[in-house]
């Protein structure tokens, strides 16, 4: 598949999207978006992909929304837009494998929102991160109204977004909104090291665990539970699971098959 404004990158099982409109902070135009969606998309059946991680090209992860294009808007494009950047960040949000946010610099806006998306967020210790749509006269419009007050408390989450200013990756971090913070030059390192500890487990136990954690969000604790339960009998109807079990007596390591 060819790409215009992202560029994607297979190592084995892992799947690395690079962010590549550097000159603008790799804002996320219309067509980035599409781009992204698109690789979702046709990645969705892919059972050979267990693990993918977007970054950005330069010193930004995503500077937010491209602003040229939202300056344009009316009103029902706005909604039209949000929409698009709600499904993308909805389909990454469900995408069956692993998806890790490497930030390496700006993520702001749309950019803190599409990281807020991934399952795990690792960032450099050059990272930022805030909701400055207040500044333009907007809100977050892919989610961050919701996902940041669901990460970080409704506290903090009010504070960045009424105030639109930055933090840094270590208050990012100690306020729960990143999960690893590494110095700039060993982040991608540690993303694919990452990456491929998630690979070389059993994928279909990753994503029945991913969806459990996302429902389970959504639901209150006991059903919750009866969630987990009904996926940790689904488990056993896979042959990794025996694998994994038999690898484990007979002291070897366990050939996963994804099946
Ligand atoms: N969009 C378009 N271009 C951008 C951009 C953006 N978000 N961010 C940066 N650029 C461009 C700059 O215009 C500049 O272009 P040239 O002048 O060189 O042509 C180039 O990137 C380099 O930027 P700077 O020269 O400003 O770089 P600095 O290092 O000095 O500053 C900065 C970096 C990140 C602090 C600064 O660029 C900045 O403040 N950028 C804007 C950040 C921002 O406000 N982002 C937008 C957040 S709002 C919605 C849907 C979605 C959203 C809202 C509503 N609905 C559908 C209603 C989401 C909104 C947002 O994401």
């Amino acid at each position: 598949m060819e790409y215009k404004n992202i560029i994607v990158k297979r190592e084995d099982k892992i799947a690395v999207i690079t962010i590549n409109r550097e000159k603008a902070l790799n804002a996320l135009n219309d067509e980035t978006v599409n781009e992204l969606q698109s690789f979702f998309h046709h990645s969705w059946g892919d059972n050979s992909l267990g693990c993918v991680i977007i970054t950005g090209a330069g010193k930004a992860f995503v500077a937010g929304a491209d602003i040229s294009e939202l300056a344009q808007c009316d009103v029902q494009k706005a909604i039209a837009t949000s929409m698009k950047g709600l499904y993308l960040t909805k389909t990454i949000e469900n995408f069956p494998c692993p998806v890790i946010a490497a930030v390496n610099g700006f993520a702001l806006g749309g950019g803190c929102e599409l990281a807020m998306a991934c399952d795990i967020r690792l960032a450099s210790d050059k990272a930022k991160f805030g909701q400055p749509e207040v500044n333009l006269g907007l809100i977050p419009g892919y989610g961050g109204t919701q996902r940041l007050a669901r990460l970080v408390g409704r506290g903090k989450a009010k504070q960045m977004i009424f105030t639109g200013e930055m933090i840094d990756a270590h208050e990012a971090h100690r306020i729960g909104l990143v999960d690893e913070v590494y110095p700039v030059e060993e982040l991608m390192n540690k993303a694919m090291e990452m990456a491929k500890s998630i690979t070389s487990k059993a994928s279909l136990a990753i994503a029945v665990a991913k969806e459990c954690i996302n429902r389970g969000l959504d639901i209150n604790l006991s059903a919750a539970c009866d969630l987990e339960k009904i996926n940790f009998g689904a488990i056993y109807g896979t042959s990794d699971a025996f694998e994994g079990m038999k690898a484990f007596l007979e002291k070897r390591k366990a050939e996963f098959k994804g099946k």
